[in-house]
């Protein structure tokens, strides 16, 4: 990499994720506007200082003709981005059904579709077809632009088996992986019919990273049990050959909300909610609204927190906000009723003219939104124009997960909490549990009284020990950032396809 003068240009890392991070409209035949999404690998990415990142991906968008297709490239090449193009049938195959009927249940230890289980190897194979073809045509595309020295990072259970179509092509390409979601124990992973293959793929990667040690472990333990391999403390061996496996937990941009805090729109929403909720204690849940966020736990757990405490029944409120995701699919939609029910049941039993323990929406929010409601919190005695309050703290975040690779909602909510200390109750089946540990009242989501205990305790937590808390989140959160672990999983690839190749020449 040297430029025409002669000083090194940057590394190029190429990014490849099943998502590209824009949404792309058509505005005509050969036209189409863009708006780059603003989520944390973006960010994260964008804080690698010594590599050019371009990104691979899909658009989200069918675009079966050839115009469209060119005009789509061309106007995402502005924004370093490339694209991938998958036809319906394919993304109906592989990205509905085996990335998310099949891996992310699985992942979760949801287990498996009932209807694969019982019946139809056949969609079950043809599925895992359209996911090797589908992983082959980002292989494709990443091949087309790949240069000598690129370094390339695969993302996520969408593309598991992108690692083997690189190396494939090019056995030198430096591949590293990384799994968002949980990587389940070795016993969960077994009941796949096509374990071996996917396991076999991901190995031939350089580096697999995952949020957890446990993840990691289970993945390690998965090559040992079910392919016969070595497990090393640097990973899996396969003929004298090392795949390295580590633990690489992901953060945020801390600074990009304590900054939206500044922001004057972020202040009057905080203003408006802090009037519209005055004297109550603020709890806030955010999540998308799928089966492993544990909504309907959440929900049960603070109905019996209500139940057993009538005194706090005028006094709190949960505000919820549930993204609805796969809206087609008739178990989400399932789920959305489901939640409905319990939210209106509780806000029956409890609610009053006045006011009612549960707001609930099923919307998305846009940043500034969701840093003033992370941020509805203030000292105890706060000030508003009209008069002293006693603060409508929001006094605690309330995560539930059933599973989680990392959950950054509650990373989101410390560093949105910086002069107020608020409280975050989190599931111990989120990988953030493993990393905030003390800082957070642990909780197993599956046990309704202990979750409805910990909504008590968090509520009457004096300011002390909140504080002690609240430091010890806040300085995890903005030591441990989106940039820092983006830069570590890349110079850690780097490292680790340089002392391969020492081992080799030895
Ligand atoms: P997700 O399952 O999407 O991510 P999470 O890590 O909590 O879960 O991230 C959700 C993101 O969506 C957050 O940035 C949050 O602000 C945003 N969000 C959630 N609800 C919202 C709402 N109502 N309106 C607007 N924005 C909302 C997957 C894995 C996680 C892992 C991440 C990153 O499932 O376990 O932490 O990837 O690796």
């Amino acid at each position: 990499y040297e430029k025409q003068d002669g000083r090194p240009s940057r590394q190029r890392l190429l990014v490849v994720a099943n998502r590209l991070p824009v949404s792309a409209i058509r505005r005509g035949e050969d036209s189409w506007s863009l708006e780059m999404s603003a989520g944390g690998l973006v960010s994260a990415l964008l804080g690698v200082k010594e590599f050019e990142a371009r990104w691979i991906g899909w658009a989200g968008v069918n675009v079966p003709d050839e115009i469209g297709q060119k005009a789509l490239t061309r106007a995402l090449a502005d924004k370093r981005c490339i694209p991938v193009f998958l036809d319906e049938e394919i993304v109906h195959q592989y990205y509905n059904g085996y990335c998310n009927n099949i891996l992310w249940p699985l992942f979760h230890y949801l287990g498996l579709p009932q209807e694969d289980r019982l019946a139809t190897t056949r969609s079950f194979q043809s599925q895992f077809a359209a996911y090797k073809k589908a992983n082959q045509m980002f292989a494709d595309v990443v091949n087309e632009h790949y240069e000598e020295g690129d370094v390339v990072w695969c993302h996520d259970y969408h593309l598991m088996f992108l690692p083997k179509c690189l190396k494939d092509y090019d056995s030198k390409m430096k591949v590293g992986w990384f799994l968002h979601t949980p990587f389940p124990s070795s016993e969960i992973h077994r009941t796949l019919p096509s374990r071996s293959e996917l396991l076999r793929a991901v190995l031939a990667a350089d580096l697999v990273g995952f949020h957890t040690y446990d993840y990691a472990r289970h993945f390690v333990s998965a090559c040992t049990r079910i392919l016969g391999l070595e497990g090393t403390p640097e990973g899996v061996e396969d003929q004298g050959r090392l795949t390295r496996v580590a633990a690489f937990p992901i953060g945020i941009d801390s600074d990009r909300f304590i900054r939206g805090l500044e922001v004057p729109r972020v202040q009057d929403h905080i203003k408006e909610l802090k009037e519209r909720f005055a004297g109550r204690k603020v709890m806030l849940g955010v999540d998308r609204l799928d089966m492993i966020k544990g909504i309907p736990q959440k929900l049960l757990a603070f109905e019996k927190f209500l139940e057993e405490n009538p005194t706090w029944r005028e006094k709190v409120v949960l505000l919820q906000i549930a993204v609805p995701t796969r809206t087609d699919v008739p178990e989400y939609q399932k789920l959305t009723s489901q939640v409905h029910e319990i939210v209106g049941r509780i806000n029956g039993r409890f609610g009053s003219l006045i006011a009612v323990p549960i707001h609930h929406l099923d919307r998305s929010l846009d940043f500034h939104a969701l840093c003033a409601l992370y941020a509805v919190t203030a000292s105890d005695i706060s000030f508003c124009p009209l008069f002293f309050f006693v603060s409508n703290l929001s006094r605690c975040s309330i995560v539930t997960s059933l599973r989680d690779g990392m959950n950054l909602v509650s990373y989101e909510f410390v560093a949105c909490q910086d002069a107020k200390r608020g409280v975050l109750i989190l599931s111990e089946f989120a990988g953030a549990a493993q990393s905030l540990g003390a800082g957070a009242i642990l909780v197993n989501p599956w046990n309704i009284t202990e979750v409805a205990n910990s909504i008590a305790q968090a509520l009457n937590m004096d300011s002390e020990e909140r504080e002690k808390r609240h430091k010890h989140n806040f300085s995890h959160v903005t030591a441990h950032t989106a940039q820092e672990w983006a830069e570590t999983f890349v110079s850690e690839l780097n490292d680790t396809v340089v002392a391969a190749q020492l081992r080799t020449r030895q």
